[in-house]
């Protein structure tokens, strides 16, 4: 039957390079990493019963990624292998068995934890850096410097005066990795299914200020003709790269058996959820640097490492509904509520479905018993319909035509993944933007929250954000339970919010693509609020921090007829439209300290450092004099150094800086 073994391997090969072009081009995966795994060791499996079967095209015979034509190319000289994987204890045990009878000393190795994140090599001459790549197919990767250049953790100088490279993984934290998907959802556009996928969108952006505004992270793993520093272990590769200034794991080990190589991988599996980033197994090498060498490769894959991957994260449930949620912008969500279950830490009972599309695509029905995970080890997320358990009358999961709020039509715009309400009418919406707009970050209004809000609205008594600042003590007072201390808490904490600096509003106002951080540094830039509604395009996207995107979005809203509408009417309500400057920490690190800052920095640009100081209670000077508390001093600090040891000013550099600071 060497036909239908051939038709089987062909079935496969195309499967597999399909989910491969989905998940490494697009950084949008079709399905799970195991489906992936199981798939491409059923092709090893009928590959190695008939090497005349393989495919040229075979999954198993490519190193790496693709290499997107919109990158400049960068070869590697030295090539960026993929690595093995085993999936049980068992096949790792194999592995080092194999490993270890052809090595006549006892083998050490060094256990690590598997990022998930993608693979990037960095060079460095005479201790800058000069180039950052992707890993690309291998061999030849994308050059990526301009967008290395925005990530904090990367030294863009070394502690030494170095020409090398090193390598090691880019990945973006779980919690940066869970804001973006709530704001791309938000915005209608698709969700990353894990943080490697967010990472290499991230890091794969023609505009580095996408890149920056990302928060990627890195940790370096592989240092580049070590012998050269006299380097001879890989545990004592991550030491010296730490001392160069790289960000490197914690959480290494160096393990002289397996059972040791076992209780690394138990502690790690408890600790998973208390990581700030995703893993998704570990990866264990053989320490001793020569004996790497001496090991080499295979065709593919070095032979002195293994990944050993974690089983899936599953959990069973039921759907018992899907609800449709209107959000600020008029985007609905459908949510499935589940019963609770019990997954990776954490009581589950209900996971975002994103969109349309994804329904469909997974056929995803109320009375479905699913399975769950978490995406990037934090995001509840249905991996699949468990169809043997579908109840016989199930019927496909209903698509709302109308808005459930305010019943008008939904549309999809332009191209858009997601289904909107546009009425800007919509109460849902409405409540949506009030409930920001009284919330935290934005103008904090304590004690209006979403209730009071949707009783406010369906009393007719506000409309807009406006409003708010109309409201009288016989308004507040037909409320539920609002007797005359919580009519005159709320009335309070309304008046207040009229003297918030002008970043609260400018945020509070829900503008696309102004968040927080943007909403500071407009404000900061343009003083008030009159001055940036004038603002021309071009102007407001020069800005170090705000970009093309930000600034359409801001200019277009702001020369909207109904916005200067609103915006009069809050000037009529007397609500403050100026730039209040830096709310100082009284009980700061440097409170009432008069500081000034020399030299260059890794972790912070000097604005930004400054920025940070300034809220933490300093005053930061210019010039070194007797009156100066404390100078902190970065790389190739000069005069102002020699002045205040001269003038026994206390210097502090930049590691203490950072470990004050944490
Ligand atoms: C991939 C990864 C490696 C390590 C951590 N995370 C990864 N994703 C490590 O070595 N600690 S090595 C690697 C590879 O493809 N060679």
């Amino acid at each position: 039957m060497a036909e239908s073994k051939a038709a089987q391997v062909r079935a496969l090969v195309d499967q597999l390079n399909g989910w491969r072009r989905a998940y490494y081009t697009e950084d949008a995966p079709v399905v799970e990493d195991h489906v992936y795994d199981a798939a491409y060791r059923a092709l090893q499996a009928l590959e190695a019963t008939d090497p005349d079967l393989i495919l040229p095209d075979s999954p198993t015979q490519a190193v790496g990624d693709v290499v997107l034509p919109d990158f400049t190319k960068v070869p590697h000289p030295l090539p960026m292998l993929s690595m093995g994987d085993v999936f049980s204890l068992d096949e790792l045990t194999d592995w080092a068995a194999r490993l270890e009878a052809g090595v006549a000393q006892p083998v050490d190795y060094h256990v690590e934890l598997k990022i998930d994140g993608l693979s990037l090599a960095l060079v460095y001459e005479n201790g800058q850096l000069v180039q950052g790549s992707t890993r690309g197919d291998g061999n030849i990767g994308e050059d990526v410097t301009a967008n290395v250049r925005t990530i904090k953790d990367i030294p863009q100088t070394l502690a030494e005066p170095l020409s090398l490279e090193v390598r090691g993984e880019c990945y973006m934290p779980k919690a940066a990795f869970a804001q973006l998907n709530a704001a791309r959802e938000a915005d209608g556009a698709s969700t990353f299914a894990n943080p490697r996928n967010a990472a290499a969108g991230s890091l794969r952006q023609l505009d580095p200020k996408v890149t920056e505004q990302r928060q990627l992270a890195t940790f370096m793993y592989t240092l580049i003709d070590p012998a050269q520093y006299g380097v001879t272990t890989q545990h004592e590769a991550i030491a010296f790269m730490q001392r160069l200034g790289f960000a490197t794991n914690p959480s290494s080990v160096v393990a002289t058996d397996l059972s040791a190589i076992d209780a690394y991988i138990t502690a790690q599996t408890a600790d998973r959820d208390t990581l700030a980033y995703g893993i998704d197994g570990i990866v264990v090498k053989v320490n001793d640097l020569a004996l790497q060498a001496q090991l080499g490769n295979t065709v593919k894959v070095p032979r002195w490492e293994i990944a050993y991957k974690f089983p899936p994260e599953e959990a069973a449930t039921v759907v018992q509904d899907i609800e449709w949620t209107i959000g600020r912008t008029g985007v609905v969500t459908p949510t499935a509520v589940m019963t609770p279950v019990a997954l990776a830490g954490t009581t589950v009972a209900r996971a975002s479905l994103h969109n349309v599309d994804y329904i469909q695509a997974k056929d995803i029905r109320i009375g479905d018993t699913v399975m769950l995970h978490k995406a990037g080890d934090i995001i509840p997320e249905v991996s699949q319909v468990v169809l043997a358990k579908r109840p016989a009358a199930s019927v496909p999961a209903p698509i709302p035509a109308n808005c459930p709020s305010c019943d008008q039509p939904l549309v999809h715009l332009d191209d858009e993944v997601a289904l909107r309400c546009i009425n800007p009418m919509c109460p849902a919406q409405v409540q949506e933007q009030l409930t920001h707009f009284a919330s935290r970050n934005a103008m904090n209004i304590d004690g209006l929250g979403p209730k009071i809000i949707a009783q406010l609205q369906a009393l007719g008594l506000v409309q807009d954000v406006a409003d708010l600042y109309t409201l009288t003590a016989a308004d507040l007072s037909v409320l539920d339970k609002f007797k005359e201390k919580s009519v005159n808490n709320l009335l309070k904490a309304i008046a207040n919010s009229r003297q918030n600096s002008v970043e609260r509003l400018l945020f509070g106002l829900g503008i696309r693509h102004v968040g927080s951080k943007a909403a500071r540094i407009l404000a900061e830039h343009f003083g008030d609020l009159d001055h940036l509604m004038t603002a021309a395009v071009e102007d407001v996207a020069e800005i170090k921090g705000i970009g093309p995107i930000i600034a359409d979005s801001a200019v277009t809203y702001f020369r909207t007829e109904a916005v200067h509408t609103l915006v009069a009417a809050l000037r009529q309500a007397g609500v403050n439209l100026t730039y209040k400057g830096q709310v100082v920490a009284a009980d700061g690190a440097f409170a009432g300290q008069t500081l000034v800052v020399t030299g260059k920095f890794t972790a912070f640009s000097r604005p930004e450092l400054t920025a940070k100081l300034t809220a933490l209670g300093a005053k930061v000077t210019g010039s070194v004099s007797k009156k100066t508390d404390l100078l902190i001093a970065g790389e190739a600090a000069g005069s102002k150094l020699a002045k205040a040891q001269s003038l026994g000013v206390p210097v502090m550099d930049e590691a203490a800086l950072l470990d004050k600071l944490q």
